[in-house]
């Protein structure tokens, strides 16, 4: 049957007496029955990819792209006077993830199909996703993010295991959502829920009952868990995960042919983050109900899981109480204290749990003379190190960029570097191209199809056919134009979204990723105070420039919160002065999320990836912005270093201290951020301003101080540390922009050399040093990696 057959099949009715709606739902059932079509044997060995967050986007179009079938369908629909953009405006975007991480394992779940392997994710079916925001009076407002209509990705299995809580069991129910590679096979993302979920217990923006499990336990990715209800309803879901994966691996694992002694050779578990560490001490567990013996069950199990660690933040390192444990999963304590003694016996001297747990000062002090309790999986105080139980029970433990991978080995995990070097790797994380450039970018997809072939889909290194054409003045002036018909896009999206009129001749400076003090979105804001003043001083700009930000703030986090309000408040007074909107734009993208991202990227002129250097484990947007044309404007960071190295020093505007400087810093505590307040005047200016007389008038006072002062006397992310040298590169960066030849070039050079940061890429990585599974290119590796 014909696309267009089948269509009309599932519409029931003509293609132009049907409403959009109509056309959304038929499209659905139609790319889902198409995907099914796809699914391919289950081979021996699998990869599970086990992760809080899948931040998956809309699917309607990435679907169909990945099916062959968009250009077709488009077509067909204009023919009958139906706008295939309209269409995909219906659908709602699922906000299950917060960020990077979760938006890479939605990019990693597509290469893994695109590139022929069996591998499925695994994670929960939040009704509401992190939240939806909103701005009110200059803050940020979380509201509820419905997104599972009556006609949805999520196909109900009869799937169900009982998950057992302290004095509470329930039974949950498996949803599945396809997730199809780029012309090749079908496989799937698990999203595991309960059936007594009740949405109606949700008011007052996203307040409910914390302590009601069965009611509350997937509404919410994050729930705030600046209460103890708050964190011990992220170990209830976070069991709730892992217990389902668990049992769904070992049940499919068997039904494959495993006996469990040789579960490595059926399944690898990649952990991502340490959201999901509990599947190790529960696999223990249910191997050990299962027949095998605590010895035998913990080196299967460490044999079968990896881990991926993404941040050296402490704060994004979990650490559960040990009494906070107990009180939901009683059943995994003595299991994790075996796991704990295991490696005291083994790498610490004297075992804590020889000796009576209420040690003495001098206990304590003995301890530390005589064994390294940084490797402890329960510390002193009774306290749980996630991360140290992957470390010591997975076979792999990988960061996510070069840098970020030599400093999880040269400092944030060293001991355990010293006593398990073969474990650590790297793996720089990727995008898929057909998401971020292939459906965000057609224009650029056209071009480059025009003139390098096609080859670029499947091999992305092809994309460096490009650099013989640095020299063409032709392609250069398309790249330009097509750059501009991106941008002419955004504006009017942002006109008809929040009615902010920007001038598509602007320099586009974009800075679009979770909210958070490191990734310094208030060294921007400065800057455009900064800007502002020079601009009310009669220094003006030759080319306008708009400053575009998106974020999300956690809503217990108060200082992101207060970023917001002060980017809202600079939005309000930039754009309503006369003297400074001809000159310089301010736009805070409400809501942003991956909708928004697939407009802004592809209209951006400079990428803003201006992290404090050795806090950014990796950063994706920076290669989203890079293949989409844009020039990064950004610290030694994360994979900027590698885009540094890929594009060299003509084709990227890299500013402030490195991260041996700033580890120093930290090393020493010696950083003052009064100092650089007191002795540089444009840093006190801009300081100042934040409560000046005119940002009273519209902000909140309350939010505005707490603000400065945080910046003047912590400033953790140091802030002014580097803000002088970020002002010096952003200036150069908007003078060459000037010259539109030579910044086209830049452009060029910058869309050649992303090749290397295709996620497809990273998954053969993952899959040639830790997964080996057999791809469509090679035969599996059947030995499976060695315990410890
Ligand atoms: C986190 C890290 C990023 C990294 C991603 C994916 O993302 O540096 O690129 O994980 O590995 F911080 P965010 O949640 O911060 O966006």
């Amino acid at each position: 049957m014909s696309v267009q057959e089948t269509l009309l099949k599932h519409l029931g009715k003509g293609i132009a007496e049907s409403s959009n709606e109509e056309l959304y739902g038929a499209l659905l059932q139609m790319v889902q029955e198409l995907a099914v079509e796809k699914e391919a044997p289950q081979e021996k060995k699998k990869i599970y990819y086990i992760s809080a967050e899948f931040l998956i986007g809309k699917l309607l179009s990435n679907n169909m792209i990945n099916l062959g079938i968009y250009e077709e369908v488009r077509e067909i629909l204009a023919s009958h006077g139906k706008d295939i953009c309209e269409i995909e405006e219906l659908e709602p975007e699922p906000s299950l993830g917060n960020g990077g991480l979760g938006r890479l394992a939605a990019c990693f779940l597509d290469s893994i199909a695109t590139l022929g392997m069996c591998g499925d994710g695994i994670g929960l079916n939040y009704h509401f996703g992190l939240f939806k925001q909103e701005f009110e009076n200059g803050l940020q407002k979380e509201t509820p993010n419905p997104w599972i209509e009556e006609k949805s990705w999520l196909i109900k299995t009869d799937v169900s295991y009982p998950v057992s809580f302290r004095g509470l069991t329930l039974k949950s129910r498996m949803y599945d959502i396809e997730v199809t590679g780029y012309e090749n096979r079908t496989n799937k993302l698990h999203l595991f829920d309960v059936d007594s979920v009740d949405e109606t217990i949700v008011q007052d923006g996203i307040s409910f009952d914390k302590e009601d499990i069965a009611k509350n336990l997937t509404l919410f990715l994050y729930p705030d868990d600046s209460d103890d209800n708050g964190r011990l309803l992220r170990i209830y879901q976070q069991y709730f995960m892992v217990s389902n994966g668990a049992q769904l691996i070992l049940d499919e694992c068997v039904e494959r042919g495993s006996n469990l002694y040789d579960l490595p050779d059926y399944a690898v578990i990649q952990i991502n983050d340490t959201h999901p560490t509990m599947v190790i001490p529960e696999l223990i567990r249910l191997l050990n109900a299962r027949g095998l013996d605590m010895d035998e069950a913990i080196d299967v199990v460490s044999r079968t899981c990896a881990y991926t660690n993404h941040t050296i933040l402490a704060e994004a390192l979990e650490k559960w109480p040990m009494a906070y444990l107990k009180k939901v999963v009683p059943q995994l304590v003595p299991i994790i204290e075996i796991l704990d003694d295991k490696v005291r016996r083994k790498y610490t001297v004297i075992s804590k749990h020889s000796v009576s747990r209420k040690f003495s000062e001098e206990y304590s002090e003995k301890v530390n003379e005589y064994s390294d309790e940084s490797v402890a999986i329960i510390d002193h105080g009774d306290v749980v190190h996630m991360a140290h139980i992957d470390i010591h029970y997975g076979f792999s433990v990988n960061g996510v960029a070069a840098l970020h991978t030599e400093i999880l080995k040269e400092n944030e995990l060293h001991s355990f570097y010293r006593i398990y070097p073969e474990k650590f790797n790297n793996k720089t994380n990727g995008i898929t191209f057909r998401r971020w450039l292939l459906y965000c970018n057609p224009l650029l997809t056209r071009l480059l199809d025009e003139q390098i072939g096609t080859g670029y889909k499947k091999d992305a290194k092809e994309l460096e056919k490009l650099l013989e054409f640095e020299n063409d003045q032709k392609l250069l002036a398309s790249l330009l134009e097509i750059k501009n018909e991106n941008k002419k896009v955004l504006c009017d999206y942002l006109k008809v979204s929040q009615g902010i009129e920007v001038d598509p001749n602007s320099i586009f400076d974009i800075q679009i990723k979770r909210l958070h003090e490191y990734k310094r979105q208030q060294m921007n804001a400065l800057y455009v105070i900064h800007k502002y003043l020079e601009i009310k001083a009669g220094k003006k700009p030759n080319t306008p420039i708009t400053v575009i930000f998106g974020a999300k703030a956690a809503p217990a986090y108060v200082i992101a919160k207060d970023i917001i309000h002060l980017i809202l408040c600079l939005q309000e007074i930039v754009n309503q002065d006369p003297d400074v909107s001809p000159y310089m734009k301010v736009v805070m993208v409400e809501n942003y999320n991956v909708s928004k991202a697939e407009k802004l990227i592809p209209a951006c002129d400079i990428s803003e990836q201006i992290s404090l250097a050795s806090k950014e484990a990796s950063g994706t947007g920076n290669m989203k912005f890079m293949l989409n044309g844009a020039v990064t404007l950004g610290t030694e960071d994360g994979a900027n270093v590698e885009i540094h190295e890929l594009v060299g020093d003509d084709n990227i505007f890299v500013f402030g201290a490195e991260s041996d400087e700033v580890i120093k810093h930290y090393d020493h505590a010696d950083y003052v951020s009064r100092s650089y307040y007191e002795k540089d005047p444009d840093i006190k200016a801009a300081i100042d301003f934040i409560t000046c007389e005119k940002m009273l008038e519209i902000g909140q006072e309350e939010n505005l101080r707490r603000l400065q002062n945080e910046l003047l006397n912590k400033d953790w992310f140091m802030t002014l540390l580097d803000f002088k040298a970020y002002t010096k590169k952003k200036e150069e960066a908007l003078r060459a922009y000037e010259d539109r030849t030579a910044w086209a070039k830049k452009m060029l050079v910058n869309i050649a050399r992303a090749g290397y940061f295709s996620s497809d890429r990273t998954i053969e990585e993952y899959n040639r040093d830790i997964w080996r599974l057999k791809t469509d290119a090679h035969e599996t590796c059947q030995t499976s990696p060695e315990g410890d």
